[in-house]
């Protein structure tokens, strides 16, 4: 997300970094250069000149801060302005209404509108709500049978009415929800190629029938400037509340994050880093101006890891290594754990030191992961529960129950009472299982 142009203005800024005196040749230097980088991300051009004329004119005229060299107020005004240009402050969905709250879905063919459907029912459930999702596309066939088999995968509720009239199956399914207690329904709505007028009449009868509280903008980020132009398009017709950009995991440039705001109004509500249920990111703009200018994301690292690590089971974890218990159970359980939080590569990209590492170094260690896990389940609980039974003819049976080789099972075997011993000594100390894993030899 956002490496190219991060790599671009952290080298500009690294320059800038080291000016004494912030004379009218350096600043100029450093704003073209900020200029070119921003252009070639794709930003907006209008949005650029104005990004640039702030910054110009707050570099001059900048206080004197003893603390900051005068290069590094400049660098701390981008980012300053950086955050605004993102949005500001962190904006949630609204949730606003009577109960069941609807929050609709709009947006292009293929911009990932069901995906993000069934995400968002997966964040809401984790924050304590009782989601039903519900499709109104009626146009693409099997559109329908999509979102039910997505709910079904993040084990969430969708709906299923009857009949092909949009605004009669949304009314349906807050009826269903009501019924059920569900307190926010996720309206799906069809998508088509290009912008026409009946898709934007059929959207603006649900919005006149619904009355939601969030009407959501899904815009898929490689699009570039397309989808900014598109979404105002939108805009002049519907009552958008917010975006939701998909596909920031591709080879989108940023611009469309970088433009979106300040060409719409609309704040980012969410972005969409993967195909997967769990690959939506609330949008901190601070957070994520921080990452383009290189200064880590550290907060949604660990936001991440304290979602995806039981808080219980690390507890009893605990409480097991301190009395030296640990099995291949446990082991499991971290794996877990770690694959909730997404990739080794993943991780170390939110990581400062880690942002430079090429994800081929990382490819061994994750692949020493799915065999290992692979090889964990091939075995039966009672050897997972003790390892030290597992004789030569066993490790022959689980090879071949994993499709590894024994010596795979054997380095494993091997591993873990390395680890096993690592955590005895460790066992007084706090337990981080992220820190286990990797002082037990396993990823980089
Ligand atoms: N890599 C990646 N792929 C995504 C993301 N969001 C959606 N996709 C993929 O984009 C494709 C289209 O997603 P859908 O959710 O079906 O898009 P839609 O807007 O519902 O499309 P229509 O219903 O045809 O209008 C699918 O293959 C998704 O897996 C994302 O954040 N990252
Ligand atoms: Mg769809």
């Amino acid at each position: 997300m956002f490496e190219h142009i991060s790599q671009r203005l952290q080298r500009t800024l690294s320059m800038m970094r080291g000016v004494v005196r912030v004379d009218e040749a350096s600043l100029g230097e450093a704003l073209r250069d900020l200029r070119m980088a921003l252009l070639e991300a794709d930003v907006n051009f209008g949005v650029v000149k104005d990004f640039l004329a702030v910054v110009g004119e707050r570099a001059q005229g900048q206080e004197v801060l003893d603390s900051l060299s005068p290069g590094q107020q400049v660098v701390k005004i981008v980012h300053e302005e950086m955050v605004k240009l993102l949005g500001g402050a962190r904006v949630s969905l609204r949730l606003e209404g009577a109960t069941p709250h609807v929050v609709m879905l709009v947006g292009l063919q293929g911009a990932g509108k069901t995906t993000t459907a069934a995400k968002l029912g997966h964040r809401l459930r984790c924050s304590g709500h009782s989601p039903l999702l519900a499709s109104v596309d009626v146009h693409r066939p099997a559109a329908r049978e999509q979102l039910a088999q997505m709910a079904t995968s993040a084990s969430l509720q969708a709906f299923e009415g009857d009949g092909d009239d949009p605004v009669d199956l949304a009314r349906q399914a807050v009826e269903a929800a009501r019924l059920n207690g569900r307190d926010v329904v996720v309206l799906d709505t069809a998508g088509r190629l290009h912008l026409d007028g009946t898709m934007m009449d059929e959207a603006a009868a649900l919005v006149e029938a619904l009355n939601p509280g969030d009407v959501v903008y899904v815009a898929d980020s490689l699009a570039g400037q397309d989808a900014v132009n598109t979404v105002s398009v939108f805009g002049g017709r519907l009552p958008l509340t917010g975006t939701v950009l998909t596909k920031l995991d591709g080879d989108a440039r940023g611009g469309v994050a970088m433009s979106i705001v300040a060409v719409t109004g609309l704040p980012i509500l969410y972005v969409g880093v993967g195909e997967r249920f769990e690959d939506l990111e609330p949008f901190h703009p601070d957070r994520i101006a921080s990452r383009i200018l290189g200064m880590g994301d550290i907060l949604t690292l660990i936001e991440k890891a304290q979602d995806a690590v039981d808080v219980e089971k690390t507890a009893d974890m605990e409480k097991r290594l301190r009395e030296a218990t640990f099995t291949f159970e446990d082991f499991r359980e971290q794996m877990r754990q770690m694959n909730k939080i997404g990739s080794i590569s993943k991780l170390f990209e939110m990581l400062p030191m880690g942002r430079g590492i090429d994800s081929k170094v990382l490819a061994p260690a994750e692949d020493d992961m799915r065999r290992f896990s692979a090889i964990i389940d091939s075995m039966t609980a009672e050897e997972r529960c003790h390892p030290q039974t597992i004789d030569g003819s066993r490790r022959r049976r689980i090879a071949k129950g994993s499709g590894t080789r024994v010596q795979d099972v054997n380095q494993l075997l091997k591993q873990f009472n390395t680890a096993r011993k690592l955590m005895r000594k460790l066992g007084r100390q706090r337990g981080n299982p992220l820190d286990m894993m990797r002082s037990a030899g396993f990823g980089p």
